[in-house]
């Protein structure tokens, strides 16, 4: 099995994630809130570019909810912003979430072509790491980047997601996906998640537990998986 990895939803080429198992991480936050709004009973999630598609989608209607941002905002007439925490069971259960994000929804949408696109963040990365190993296909980890460009959060999560396939198997690291492995290892308590820029945007917001939430590795065993327009639980990973 080969692992490479892509920094930012701008730098995806088609040739690279053809017919490849891709794991979309966008750990701040986007990533973190589908994990957690599909382990909390919602049934489906609807990844989108642009807010005019979300409401188009939504149209009023009860069995969705709109959630989503933009700079880190909540969008003017949705129910969510892009907080996981507020993507309790009250709120999603049962729910369809249209979603629109300035990374993570893009990133999700430019993997399309890949053969599977599986939903990863620090707070499911083993589960993530175990359907890799079921799925025994070569990966491509696409990390959603900040507006166009690399991001540390993205890159040590990735690195953590390598280092759980490292201890089941034998995978053939790119020199990229062998980097974010080592940065990793260099502190795997997390730490330099905070040097990371959009840490600190979300920091000057004051969404202190969201950053301690998306932090956390390894609380939901599940793995969404994107198909044909929607994200949902294929099959649940607990096996
Ligand atoms: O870019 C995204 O998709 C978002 O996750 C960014 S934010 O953390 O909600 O600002
Ligand atoms: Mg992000």
């Amino acid at each position: 099995m080969k692992i490479d990895l892509i920094i930012s939803a701008d730098d995806i080429k088609k040739e690279k994630v053809i017919d490849k198992s891709v794991v979309v991480i966008d750990m701040l936050r986007a990533t973190s809130v589908i994990v957690t709004a599909m382990n909390n009973g919602c049934n489906e999630v609807i990844p989108v570019i642009t807010i005019e598609e979300a409401l188009a989608i939504a149209n009023n209607e009860d069995k969705y909810i709109l959630g989503g941002e933009r700079k880190a905002l909540k969008i003017d007439g949705f129910h969510c912003s892009n907080s996981p925490l507020e993507y309790t069971p009250e709120v999603v259960l049962e729910k369809s979430l249209v979603m629109t994000t300035s990374n993570g929804t893009r990133a999700i949408k430019g993997s399309e072509g890949a053969r599977n696109i599986i939903i990863g963040a620090l707070i499911n990365a083993k589960a993530v790491a175990k359907k890799l190993i079921k799925l025994n296909n070569d990966v491509v980890i696409v990390n959603a980047g900040t507006y166009g460009e690399f991001s540390i959060d993205d890159f040590i999560c990735s690195g953590y997601i390598i280092d759980c396939l490292l201890k089941k198997q034998k995978v053939e690291l790119s020199d990229i996906a062998k980097t974010a492995h080592y940065i990793y290892t260099q502190g795997p308590d997390l730490k330099f998640i905070e040097s990371a820029s959009h840490f600190k945007r979300i920091e000057e917001l004051n969404l202190y537990d969201d950053l301690k939430y998306c932090c956390k590795k390894d609380i939901i065993n599940i793995v969404p998986e994107y198909k044909e327009g929607t994200i949902r639980l294929f099959n649940n990973l607990s096996e």
